[in-house]
């Protein structure tokens, strides 16, 4: 079924009154999307097929950008940058009001699309990464007002050129979108290929909410498309999420070019459970650390280190969970796994896991759902540490597990890989968690909970997880320099 036929039936319930323009929007595209530029959307062009991965079918059919695409919508974005900044914090606080009021009316649509497009459960999308999305951007507005007394001396970058990944498409697209609107700068995104119609959707809803046009412009296709944007000379800031690899190459390729850089990339995040923990608590953490949103989680605690003397308690207990997880449909409020995102990454994920020859492998017993991009959620243990599956980011429902000894080695095992995004501290010493959290390698620490995100608080990693942060300050000052002295001193 295609989104318009979806949309047209809407045989998820009808639609709410308060989205019918986006609806009707939806459904006026008739399957085919063009890119958002200057404020209008462009005739559809050559593409390619958005498709449900929870069952095949295509969803729509969106543009692959051009050289040309792409100069048009850096050349929006610099002539609408100066008049956006001049109408200073109180001004386009406005603006990011109106879009969160808006998406906030749309929530329903939104989270329908996101789980059409990603194959993540409803649940989540409703509950998780739209209220997200708009509570970034209330937060960004509520910010835009304080950033002239709180920064001052500091001005907009100029035109940012943003690349976001599949995991969290719109929630990603806030994340970058409304800082840098916040602190007057104009945007150029480009969504990941396989999940973009939420960000289209955004795209009619900065229309509606009436945001000057040019400020934000909205380009869809493949790798190639980002490369263009995060190389073109008429980009003054670069901000990536995505794998380590891709951020490797973008600094490589922007450096010399005088441009601003924010890397958030991939993780191995350690999830520590010592012997004095909670088991049952830890249990639950753990089941969000690792298989919300089917493990495809920059900062998912896809390594388990279990204190020895509770080791065989708490994997007895985790299998029988595992095995209690409802895998199906996405759209079905009662699941708790939906599918990957694309055939290309359960690809990615089932080969990683058939390549281990060493360890003992659980898949947990639950059915599958006969078609689409399921994956079992599975438990791997018996490797070595410095084992590929142990090392790299898997970005999928696997857990790889250790056991450890003595708080010195937990460190060690924890810090032992090249990442350094996020660690989750399970005790109920608050002591000891304390005093653990500073020594590990990893841009946020949470204790006796996981995945906790706030607008206002910033996240980002260390190492080869990338740096700067998003959300709050230093997420905000990211998006600015100091004023430069027009005057001789
Ligand atoms: P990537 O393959 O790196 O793709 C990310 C984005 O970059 C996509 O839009 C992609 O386009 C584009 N891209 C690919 N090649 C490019 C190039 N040469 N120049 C510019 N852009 C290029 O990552 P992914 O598979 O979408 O996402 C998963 C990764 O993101 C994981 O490693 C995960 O940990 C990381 N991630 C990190 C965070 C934070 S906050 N640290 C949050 C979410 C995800 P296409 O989609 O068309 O390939």
């Amino acid at each position: 079924m295609t989104v318009k036929e979806i949309f047209e039936t809407m045989d998820y319930g009808p639609a709410p009154e308060s989205a019918a323009d986006a609806l009707a929007w939806l459904v006026d595209q008739g399957d085919r999307f063009g890119h958002f530029i200057d404020g209008t959307f462009t005739t559809p062009g050559d593409g390619f097929d958005s498709k449900n991965p929870a069952t095949g079918e295509t969803l729509a059919t969106l543009s692959q950008a051009t050289q040309a695409d792409v100069d048009a919508a850096v050349a929006a974005a610099r002539k609408a940058q100066p008049k956006w900044a001049k109408l200073g914090g109180h001004g386009r606080a406005k603006h990011l009001y109106a879009l969160a009021r808006l998406l906030q009316k749309h929530s329903r649509l939104l989270a329908v699309l996101e789980t059409l497009d990603n194959g993540k459960p409803i649940r989540e999308a409703r509950d998780i990464d739209i209220p997200l999305v708009q509570r970034h951007f209330y937060h960004h507005a509520g910010m835009a007002q304080l950033m002239a007394d709180e920064l001052p001396g500091r001005e907009a970058l100029g035109v940012c050129g943003q690349v976001i990944p599949w995991n969290f498409p719109l929630l990603m697209l806030a994340w970058k979108v409304a800082p840098a609107l916040a602190m007057g700068n104009t945007v150029v995104l480009k969504p990941a290929e396989y999940t973009s119609l939420t960000a289209l959707c955004f795209a009619d809803i900065c229309r509606k909410a009436g945001l000057p046009k040019g400020v934000v412009n909205i380009v869809t296709g493949d790798g190639a498309v980002g490369e263009m944007i995060t190389t073109h000379a008429g980009i003054d800031k670069v901000a990536f999420t995505g794998s380590t690899s891709v951020g490797r190459h973008i600094r490589r390729a922007t450096a010399g070019q005088g441009k601003g850089l924010t890397l958030e990339l991939g993780g191995k995040s350690p999830y520590i459970v010592f012997d004095d923990a909670d088991i049952d608590s830890a249990i639950e953490g753990l089941v969000d650390a690792i298989w919300f949103n089917q493990g495809q989680v920059c900062c998912a605690g896809s390594r388990l280190l279990v204190q020895e003397g509770i080791a065989d308690q708490f994997h007895t207990k985790l299998k029988a969970r595992m095995d209690k997880l409802r895998v199906g449909n996405p759209m079905d409020k009662c699941i708790d796994m939906g599918a990957l995102a694309d055939p290309v990454q359960l690809q990615t994920v089932t080969s990683m896991v058939d390549a281990c020859d060493s360890g003992e492998v659980y898949r947990a017993t639950g059915d599958l759902p006969a078609n689409g991009c399921y994956y079992p959620p599975t438990l791997i243990s018996g490797l070595s540490p410095a084992d590929p599956l142990m090392q790299e980011e898997i970005f999928g429902p696997v857990l790889v597990t250790s056991t450890f000894r003595t708080q010195a080695e937990v460190v060690e095992l924890a810090n032992n890989t090249r990442y350094g995004l996020a660690a989750t501290l399970w005790t109920e010493n608050v002591n000891l968690a304390l005093d653990i959290a500073p020594k590990l390698a990893a841009g946020v620490v949470w204790i006796n909970g996981t995945n906790m995100f706030d607008a206002a608080a910033g996240f980002g990693g260390v190492r080869e997880s990338g740096f700067g942060r998003e959300g709050g300050w230093e997420g905000l000052s990211a998006y600015t320099k100091p004023i430069r002295k027009t005057k001789p001193l």
